[in-house]
């Protein structure tokens, strides 16, 4: 039994589309995914904007805030919780340059309306959180932007949101690039930066994902350290990655058991889930998959922090001590392989 609240979102059941191949799974209506991620043990469900409200854009403000209603009335039905509603704005054809930071004015509007629609949403499903993926923030020609002008701006989108609804706090969900080739907000780093000069720091924070930490060529363990000690991890995306390559979304630990084990042991160690944070799992299921086992990838990634947590829970801080005392780092090393293979 895990002590962590475990999240996904509808998109993590998915009918296997690639960019090099169409769906060999056929979708999978709402209800049925939430009845099911509750029946494996979900207690959390993320939401990008149009996964709550499809069609969206051909709704009035007040038709997508009744549409919201019934699907909190379904998330009720099956004792599940929003966690987070994110904008979708790379599929759009008004996001082809970018959202907020398109070079077309009406691009923007229609990135902040999107944005302020996500607030409205959220609201009826019950969560403050807004969670920003900024897809295609960034650039495929790079001098077909000011990277400075573009970071302005999505501090200025940040401001906007937290000006428009008190209440809710906006996450920046960061990632090196994909679609675009270069981000304008690409690590922890920067979010952190970007949040310390919006107009409300303490509503603004991270999630944190493997994949796009390992993107960066950075760690996700010390990438959640860093959120940790500025108390801004607002939520996590566990997922694998082998290597610097397109974004794989594999199950927690298909990689890197060692990694795995350290992103959980600074969880653990942390009290992460203590103000109700979600273990969140943007986890992808793989194409060779047949319908009807299309939950397994979701299955395996929480028996994977489980399983670490076991090993957090054995790992011996009188051992930690000893080596450090005798300045033995080979040996602690011995000692934490040891731990991870038996
Ligand atoms: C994309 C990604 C998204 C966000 C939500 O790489 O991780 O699924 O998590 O928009
Ligand atoms: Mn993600």
């Amino acid at each position: 039994m895990s002590r962590f609240r475990f999240s996904v979102g509808p998109w993590n059941v998915n009918e296997g589309v690639e960019a090099f191949g169409p769906a060999v799974r056929p979708s999978i209506p709402l209800e049925e995914k939430f009845k099911k991620f509750a029946e494996i043990g979900i207690s959390g469900v993320q939401f990008h904007d149009d996964d709550a409200v499809p069609n969206m854009n051909d709704l009035s403000e007040a038709e997508i805030i009744e549409e919201a209603k019934k699907v909190k009335a379904l998330l009720d039905k099956y004792g599940l919780e929003a966690e987070f509603v994110a904008p979708r704005l790379w599929q759009d054809p008004h996001t082809t340059d970018g959202a907020f930071t398109s070079n077309f004015p009406e691009d923007r509007e229609f990135a902040m309306w999107r944005a302020y629609r996500s607030c409205d949403i959220a609201k009826v499903l019950g969560t403050k959180k807004i969670v920003l993926w900024l897809a295609r923030e960034g650039t495929l020609c790079q001098e077909s932007k000011s990277a400075v002008e573009n970071v302005n701006r999505l501090l200025d989108t940040v401001n906007k949101l937290l000006a428009y609804d008190p209440e809710i706090e906006v996450l920046i969900e960061p990632k090196p690039n994909e679609p675009i080739d270069r981000s304008f907000c690409p690590t922890v780093g920067h979010v952190m930066a970007l949040g310390a000069k919006s107009i409300d720091p303490k509503r603004v924070g991270c999630v944190m994902e493997s994949a796009h930490a390992i993107l960066a060529g950075l760690d996700p363990a010390n990438e959640m350290s860093f959120a940790i000690a500025m108390g801004k991890l607002g939520s996590v995306h566990f997922n694998d990655q082998n290597g610097v390559r397109y974004d794989q979304d594999k199950s927690f630990g298909a990689e890197n058991l060692r990694s795995a084990f350290n992103q959980v042991k600074v969880l653990c160690d942390n009290n992460y889930g203590a103000n109700g944070e979600f273990v969140g799992l943007d986890v992808k299921c793989m194409r060779t998959q047949r319908p009807g086992d299309d939950y397994q990838h979701i299955i395996n990634s929480m028996r994977l922090v489980e399983i670490m947590e076991e090993k957090v829970d054995r790992f011996d801080n009188a051992v930690l001590q000893q080596c450090i005392d005798e300045k033995n780092y080979e040996k602690l090393e011995l000692y934490v392989l040891e731990l991870l293979t038996h």
